[in-house]
């Protein structure tokens, strides 16, 4: 009988520790097929963060490299400025990427470092039982934040594509999200892109994916599926905002 779907080899056997719903499952898949399709898991190294995505190092089937937090870019630098050859990724939920690390991923771009960065943007930190992050919508309710967001005394959600879609060494960012099936096969056209421009040597390029987190949302997973697509979208909208060719 022919073969109409495996799974990727760019992913291990190791079952993961995911919560039932929770997408990063689906983004490490996108992002294994894309390293198996692009022929580079043997020369790929990933950086793992702090963050529910702690163990992706053993769910990657390519070389990783653990990070502390927010600073999986630093040392994605170091790696790749030893190993040029190399394809070299870094994936961070947004705790991780837009509070501790918000300068990290600041200057990584700043100084057009030629890596791979997936941020995965479930509006909350997962791993430590739902405090705000940056990104926590306006309202939302987090641990820290009981009666929801408020601006007046937290500020608002911070919107890190659009910001750093400012800094010229940035030269591939676009906002994707993972919550049907459309939208799960664009996402991944996003993430290919991202890598080929690394491939390419084009400079430092990013993929925000949207993401759920219906363990501290307090939602059933299809829920959570449909609270990003009325909440989070309208905030953070969907689309590039910059290519090589704009950069130059
Ligand atoms: C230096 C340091 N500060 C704080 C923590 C605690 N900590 C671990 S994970 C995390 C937040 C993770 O949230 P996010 O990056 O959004 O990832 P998610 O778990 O939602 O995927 C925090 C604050 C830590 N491990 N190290
Ligand atoms: S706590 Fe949230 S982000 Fe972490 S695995 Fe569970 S659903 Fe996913």
């Amino acid at each position: 009988m022919a073969v109409v779907f495996q799974k990727t080899k760019g992913l291990t056997d190791k079952e993961t520790h995911y919560c039932p719903g929770c997408t990063h499952g689906i983004i490490h898949r996108l992002v294994a097929e894309v390293l198996e399709e692009l022929d580079i898991l043997g020369e790929t190294i990933g950086v793992a963060p702090v963050g529910c995505s702690v163990l992706a190092y053993d769910y990657f089937n390519c070389d990783m490299q653990e990070a502390a937090h927010g600073r999986a870019p630093a040392v994605a630098t170091g790696i790749k400025r030893s190993l040029p050859d190399k394809i070299v990724f870094t994936y961070q939920g947004d705790g991780d990427l837009a509070s501790i690390g918000a300068g990290e991923i600041v200057h990584v771009a700043h100084r057009a470092e030629k890596i791979t960065t997936i941020f995965v943007n479930n509006a909350i930190y997962g791993m430590t039982g739902g405090q705000m992050a940056p990104t926590t919508l306006i309202g939302q309710k987090a641990t820290t934040a009981p009666l929801g967001r408020d601006s007046s005394t937290t500020g608002f959600p911070l919107k890190i594509s659009e910001m750093l879609a400012t800094i010229q060494g940035a030269v591939f960012v676009e906002r994707v999200t993972v919550h049907n099936p459309a939208a799960i096969r664009k996402a991944k056209k996003a993430i290919k892109r991202a890598f080929e421009v690394q491939i390419a040597g084009q400079g430092f390029g990013i993929v925000e994916v949207l993401s759920t987190c219906p363990t501290n949302w307090g939602m059933t997973p299809i829920k959570a599926l449909g609270w990003l697509e009325d909440n989070m979208i309208p905030y953070y909208p969907l689309g590039n905002l910059r290519t090589p060719e704009e950069a130059k």
